[in-house]
């Protein structure tokens, strides 16, 4: 597009080409009403995310496909990722602590290719809300949450929700700190289809799921999570390690579905095996 508008003759009008006619976008960002969309294309985008965990402008800076660092103009509260299809990468950096008050909900599908996922939230304390939501979509996905020596708050809630969809996916959350507020888990290897609408799973393909939690002694909040299989040959992991004696709520099950599964788990671990995604979802957490 050219501004030459209040052209007169006779005077010099630079023309100014505006270089987005030419420049082919991989990934789009806008922010509207607190929430930041990040959008990708066909290929496979390279997206990192970084949080300051705070609620004023500026706390949120992405930097997409080797592209220069954007920085939010507004404050977010949520952060929504479309990577379409290609082998995509999306990391999350969390910086700072969250404070009573503030809340972050980090959402995103990854679509079809073997794209990978990581959230690293160590070392900072959760007093707010943080809610981690990411389906893989098709494809071998590898989707991991890193949360050592993170505390939550006693009015604090914690959630994570990884799905890795069709196709074998590597789903791995770690977890350790003070639990005095909430905190949720939700880890599947399956298809949404199977889970949300009551039809079969038909992910056969085997997934590797692992959670690993360390509660820290003296916690006093609440502890929930589910681990599900898909109808593969699963490799299961479930380890609830250091001290629940003190929690309000404890609550941890291992969902194997269908399929010759290996399941490890600590023996405070409830294993239900067979078809989870066979009837109603009994994961009541
Ligand atoms: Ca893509
Ligand atoms: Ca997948």
């Amino acid at each position: 597009m050219s501004r030459t508008a209040g052209s007169v003759r006779g005077r010099f009008v630079p023309r100014c080409e505006v270089l987005e006619d030419r420049r082919v976008l991989s990934v789009t960002i806008t922010e509207h009403r607190g929430t930041l969309f990040i959008n990708g294309d066909a290929n496979a985008n390279v997206i990192q995310i970084t949080d300051n965990g705070t609620n004023t402008v500026g706390n949120i800076t992405v930097t997409a496909d080797g592209g220069a660092a954007q920085t939010s103009t507004t404050a977010i509260k949520r952060i929504v990722f479309f990577t379409g299809q290609g082998n995509d990468q999306v990391t999350y950096n969390l910086t700072g602590d969250v404070a009573a008050g503030t809340y972050r909900g980090i959402g995103g599908l990854l679509g079809t290719g073997d794209d990978t996922f990581t959230a690293n939230l160590n070392g900072h304390a959760i007093n707010g809300g943080v809610a981690i939501g990411v389906d893989g979509g098709s494809g071998a996905d590898t989707l991991t949450v890193n949360a050592a020596g993170v505390n939550v708050g006693a009015k604090a809630n914690l959630a994570i929700g990884l799905l890795g969809g069709k196709d074998s996916d590597n789903v791995n959350v770690t977890y350790d700190g003070m639990v005095n507020g909430r905190l949720l888990l939700g880890v599947l290897g399956g298809d949404l289809f199977g889970f949300g609408f009551g039809r079969r799973n038909t992910n056969t393909a085997g997934d590797t799921i692992a959670a690993n939690v360390n509660v820290a002694a003296g916690s006093t909040g609440s502890f929930r999570a589910g681990v599900a299989g898909s109808a593969g040959n699963d490799k299961l992991t479930f380890n609830v390690t250091g001290d629940t004696s003190t929690l309000k709520a404890f609550k941890a099950i291992l969902f194997t579905g269908r399929g010759t599964d290996t399941t490890t788990t600590t023996s405070n671990v409830t294993v239900k095996t067979g078809g989870f995604f066979d009837g109603p979802p009994e994961i009541d957490i």
